[in-house]
């Protein structure tokens, strides 16, 4: 960056903080008490990813529109600890909001996973028919049971993706033995065993270091994550295998959340679900640029058919093997919305 861009980006953010300075001083009056409700919100994402971004701006707006009686404070970037830490704290209430990936939920609720067998989603109209439709009720319903509130429309995560230090995957013989990261989730470790390579878990926070001292070699996640995570300073190659279709499950602790007033509960679940369909976009809209920077910063990207893997997953009975799992009505639920898969 030149001097002048940096001097010119300095003094628009002055102006940005003085604007925004302004802007709280005009609504101070009213919120010069402490909020009658002070909630704390985790996430694992740096605060430049859409969907920290979109949490801020729904915070801004419950303030607002409560007259600062619901007060959303972001913790972002994995500052409260990591995923099964922050799932732990949403379940005690020692915070209010959490937005674990369906992967992680699913330690917690297993059918909360069902989105993420692997290649079953093939584009976002099957994912948002099927999560706004009946199989997200059917999975809200069952993280309700674990005294957990979950907002109706799931965050975009996106398609995963693919990166290594070492090679391309070019098809499935490629993954074969390779030490890849993957989320705390058993069936992300279930299905790369599958596909012959050697997974290990391990939180997100973790997962920059891991790869920088080579613990692992590979991991696998959505494009617009890997840009904001700066993954492509500690890997060479990206393969969009788009094997995974992942999402953030927007949820609170059911006592606080029953805490809040009708009117209170409105405002907050009106702010977080219409954020929520504009970070879908966001997402999109990241998806279609996110390639040709991510190519800029070094990483050679490559894009292999997805029918070997396919292949491979049912020799190893791994679609047989979940659709037991997850029971006849999610997996009958899930195949409503993507066709046959066992
Ligand atoms: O841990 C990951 O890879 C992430 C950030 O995608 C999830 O939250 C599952």
């Amino acid at each position: 960056m030149s001097l002048t861009t940096a001097i010119t980006r300095r003094s628009v953010l002055r102006t940005l903080s003085a604007v925004s300075a302004v802007g709280a001083a005009a609504v101070l009056p009213s919120m010069a008490r402490a909020a009658e409700f002070s909630y704390k919100y985790g996430n694992n994402l740096p605060v430049t990813h859409p969907l920290n971004i979109r949490a801020q701006q729904a915070a801004d707006r419950i303030l607002k529109e409560s007259n600062g009686r619901v007060e959303i404070k972001i913790f972002p970037n994995n500052q409260l600890g990591g995923d099964t830490d922050m799932l732990a704290q949403v379940r005690s209430g020692g915070i209010e909001f959490f937005t674990p990936s369906a992967l992680v939920i699913a330690t917690l609720v297993p059918v909360a996973a069902i989105n993420a067998v692997g290649f079953a989603f093939s584009d976002y109209q099957q994912v948002w028919g099927a999560m706004d439709g009946k199989l997200g009720a059917h999975v809200r319903d069952a993280i309700s049971k674990s005294r957990l509130y979950a907002f109706e429309k799931m965050w975009d995560n996106g398609f995963r993706q693919t990166t290594s230090s070492k090679a391309p995957i070019n098809n499935a013989k490629d993954m074969d033995g390779l030490k890849i990261r993957v989320p705390v989730s058993p069936l992300s470790i279930s299905m790369f065993k599958g596909l012959g390579a050697a997974p290990t878990s391990l939180q997100f926070s973790e997962v920059y270091s891991a790869l920088q001292t080579k613990i692992v070699d590979a991991q696998e996640n959505p494009l617009p994550i890997i840009q904001v995570a700066k993954l492509y300073e500690v890997q060479k190659f990206c393969s969009l295998t788009n094997h995974i279709w992942d999402g953030y499950w927007f949820v609170a602790n059911g006592r606080a959340w029953d805490r809040l007033p009708a009117d209170l509960k409105t405002i907050v679940a009106r702010a977080i679900n219409e954020a929520g369909l504009q970070q879908r976009e966001d997402i999109k809209k990241l998806n279609e640029t996110v390639v040709t920077d991510l190519q800029s910063k070094g990483l050679a990207i490559n894009r292999p058919q997805s029918d070997t893997f396919r292949a491979k997953l049912r020799e190893a009975g791994f679609y047989g093997e979940w659709k037991g799992r997850f029971g006849d009505e999610a997996w009958g639920l899930l195949e409503q919305s993507v066709g046959k898969l066992a």
